[in-house]
């Protein structure tokens, strides 16, 4: 059961974030409105949003949710994987602090990118990617030890982070993308496959039973449904166009 998301509002540098498609550069009043009806969206699956003000030193820090992996039991900070935005991190540790008594936190030369890691029960699947590195999965590991968790490294080889292609939706069902439709780590999982035109909706949200899905998707939509999901779609077009899905725009615990 999650209580609460922390959110950032979209600065205006936000056309400078990266961005590794030519999907051409974000509108900043239309991201605006979309993020407004994305915390809308986060309050009607039962959330209490936290809203953080636009850090214009950071055009992709409204991608939250790679600043940090909450647990019930721990958080941990990460350490970005890329330069541009690494500093992020820093500015939610205060506000973490408000919420969480034990924080543990990703050194150098170590990286680690919140999208990377997908938290099933006490599991951890964690993308070995261009973001997250060894030394980053080894000291993750070790923290995740420490609080009676366990550690499972996937290896992505095209995706930008691990949950750019999968979602864990609950009952044993993953939602799954691309390259990781097949991967033999989640043999054990029900999958949900996402057809490859669709593949940007393997980010979606389980959030409290229901599941927060990009707007645009109706092969996913449909496949959702029938597996019994009350589905609510947000159009998050303005961040897709900087690699960003619906998970990357809030930290829920
Ligand atoms: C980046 O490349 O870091 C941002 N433009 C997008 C980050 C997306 N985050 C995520 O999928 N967790």
């Amino acid at each position: 059961m999650f209580r609460s998301a922390l959110v950032r509002i979209p600065c205006r540098n936000l056309t400078q974030g990266i961005s590794s498609e030519k999907r051409g550069l974000p509108d900043y009043n239309r991201a605006i409105r979309q993020h407004q009806k994305y915390v809308a969206a986060l309050e009607r699956c039962g959330l209490r949003v936290f809203v953080l003000p636009p850090d214009e030193g950071y055009p992709d820090s409204t991608f939250i949710e790679d600043t940090a992996v909450l647990t019930p039991r721990v958080a941990v900070i990460c350490r970005p994987g890329v330069a541009s935005r690494r500093g992020e991190e820093k500015k939610v540790y205060p506000v973490l602090k408000e919420f969480y008594s034990s924080i543990e936190f990703i050194e150098a030369p170590g990286t680690l990118e919140g999208g990377d890691v997908l938290q099933v029960g006490t599991r951890f699947y964690v993308g070995r990617s261009g973001r997250t590195n060894e030394e980053g999965l080894r000291q993750f590991s070790l923290i995740l030890q420490k609080y009676g968790y366990c550690c499972i490294p996937v290896n992505l080889e095209k995706m930008l982070h691990l949950k750019t292609g999968v979602a864990y939706m609950g009952h044993d069902n993953l939602l799954v993308a691309g390259e990781l439709r097949k991967n033999e780590i989640f043999a054990g999982f029900k999958r949900i496959e996402v057809d490859a035109e669709e593949s940007y909706s393997a980010n979606s949200l389980w959030i409290n039973g229901k599941v927060l899905m990009p707007e645009g998707f109706a092969k996913t939509r449909e496949k959702l449904k029938k597996a019994g999901y009350p589905v609510q779609e947000v159009d998050v077009s303005e961040f897709a166009r900087l690699d960003g899905g619906l998970s990357c725009l809030s930290l829920r615990l």
